[in-house]
């Protein structure tokens, strides 16, 4: 687990005292569901536990309160009385971020937005849905899958995250390829600044060119500018067939033909391609205890989803697609799903990768996006650098497990992702900064799509110059001139 021995804690934030807590009550009610005191011994270290620690049991925090708001107005009213004291403040939000951001780092308060969780409006011609920023996504998207619509984000987090904490993070997930980033269907965004002034910045129109577009700058915010309350989004059709094919590939660069041809033949239908190495596989397997649904074991993997309006046209494009990659020998063996059962059987070897890689203790993850060229090669050389320091091997004195790697090949965006039996600062002095290194010759980005949050503070500099981040503070302290919201973070 994370401490921060280089981190001091800021003493121009107040510590929370009980005469605080008293006036957060006045805003919000007596109820244990809408405060979890820890300030005033209300509760045991058991209760504010899961607001302390992230996913990976990576992260922890030291928060005493948490404060979870039914209101934009009770946000608002929070925010201001925080603002005025100098609280300092941590939006959570499904709390499955992968870079500590939704922790605190000390005493911050938590404001959880899971109680804000209503479907607002849906418009079922435009497409267009409002909706509390604490739903959780697979909520939303069941409720859009009764009016024939989908969420146009899909990740393998969605039955825990909420779609305030998606367009905070700016996620990117398994369908980016077909609907874009968030940047382009979120509409609208409610948002209450650290004062409590409320942004309603909640258009639900797909065009609206007004000036500067100010919602732009909470998408990947991260929390660092104000809590966003409701948002609206475009949502497109849902196609009633969808296909799931998977590949076994001998090389990254059959890996790499396959999708160039899977573009090519599949055009408007293709809405996945995501890349898995053998390696990946192998672990899920070995976890789950489950045969891999090809034979044997290839070097690469590719998931393929086809979604379109006409099951057979579909289906028909799929298979000859699948019989002209098999001749030409661009792939080594293949399968197609019959039905919904298999879908998510296929889908379960990509989703379930970043679940069984914690099963050893830790894992160490770079979100990574480069040109996709040269993509793989960093899961190479870092393996490299792994077993020329004689730290990844199969006993349990070596720390390091394995070096592998998989991800939205779709969107040249990589996971490398170092599963090891403990974290071990030779491990990380190791990887760090060689792989921020290694992004930065290649103009690469050192986070495609899980964001900054704790665990990237100190490499911003290999993807942003002095001059962006000059630019990025002054916006900081014009939104939040007291620094209260989730500091400490990669700002
Ligand atoms: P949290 O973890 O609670 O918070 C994330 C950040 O947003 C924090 O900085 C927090 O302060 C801030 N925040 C949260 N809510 C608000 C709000 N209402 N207002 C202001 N700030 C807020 N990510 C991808 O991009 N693609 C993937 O494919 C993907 N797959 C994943 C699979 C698994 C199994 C897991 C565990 C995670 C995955 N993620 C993926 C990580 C991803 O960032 C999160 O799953 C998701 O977007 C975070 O949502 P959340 O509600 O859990 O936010
Ligand atoms: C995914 O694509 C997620 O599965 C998680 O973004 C990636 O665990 C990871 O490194
Ligand atoms: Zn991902």
């Amino acid at each position: 687990t994370e401490t921060y021995p280089n981190l001091q804690r800021d003493p121009r934030f107040a510590v929370v005292t009980e005469d605080h807590v008293a006036r957060f009550r006045e805003i919000l009610g007596d109820s244990p569901s809408a405060i979890v005191d820890g300030v005033s011994g209300a509760v045991d270290e058991g209760d504010l536990e899961p607001f302390n620690e992230d996913w990976m049991h990576k992260y922890k925090g030291q928060t005493r309160l948490v404060l979870k708001p039914a209101s934009t107005d009770e946000v608002s009213r929070i925010l201001r009385y925080c603002n005025d004291q100098r609280l300092a403040v941590v939006p959570q939000g499904g709390n499955t971020g992968l870079v500590g951001g939704s922790i605190p780092v000390f005493d911050e308060i938590v404001i959880s937005i899971a109680r804000m969780n209503q479907i607002r409006s849906f418009d079922d011609v435009s497409g267009s849905l409002v909706v509390d920023a604490g739903c959780i996504l697979e909520a939303v998207d069941q409720y859009l899958a009764k009016q024939g619509y989908i969420f146009p984000l899909d990740l393998g987090a969605k039955g825990s995250c909420h779609v305030g904490g998606n367009v905070s993070t700016n996620a990117g997930g398994l369908r980016l390829l077909r609907y874009g980033s968030l940047h382009g269907s979120v509409l609208g965004v409610e948002a209450v600044l650290p004062d409590g002034t409320v942004m309603n910045d909640l258009c639900t129109l797909r065009k609206n060119n007004t000036g500067y577009d100010l919602k732009q700058l909470f998408i990947g915010a991260e929390g660092t500018l104000g809590v966003i309350t409701k948002l609206a989004i475009h949502c497109p059709q849902r196609s009633p067939a969808v296909n799931v094919a998977l590949f076994g590939l001998e090389s990254y660069d059959k890996a790499q033909l396959a999708f160039r041809e899977a573009k090519k033949q599949l055009s408007e239908i293709l809405s996945a391609f995501e890349l898995m190495d053998g390696r990946s596989q192998q672990i899920v397997s070995e976890v789950k205890g489950q045969d891999k649904p090809l034979e044997g074991d290839h070097p690469f993997y590719c998931l393929i989803e086809t979604s379109g309006s006409n099951g057979e046209h579909d289906y028909a494009k799929l298979e000859a697609f699948l019989e002209d990659v098999m001749t030409r020998e661009v792939i080594a063996d293949g399968v197609v799903a019959q039905d919904e059962t298999q879908i998510r059987t296929l889908w379960g070897w990509r989703e379930g990768i970043t679940e069984c890689l914690g099963h050893w203790g830790g894992t160490y993850k770079y979100d990574v996006s480069i040109p996709l060229k040269e993509m793989y090669k960093l899961v190479e050389d870092t393996k490299a650098r792994m077993e020329e320091a004689g730290l990844l091997g199969d006993t349990p004195e070596h720390p390091v497990v394995a070096v592998l790697g998989y991800g939205h090949m779709g969107d040249s965006n990589l996971h490398l992702n170092i599963p090891v039996r403990r974290y071990d600062p030779q491990v990380e002095q190791a990887l760090e900064p060689f792989v921020y290194e290694w992004i930065q010759k290649r103009n690469g980005s050192i986070s495609a799509e899980h964001g900054l949050g704790i665990a990237k503070k100190n490499f911003v500099g290999y993807s942003r110059d002095d001059t962006m981040l000059g630019l990025m503070k002054q916006i900081k302290n014009l939104y939040d001139p007291n620094g209260i919201m989730n500091p400490y973070k990669y700002l």
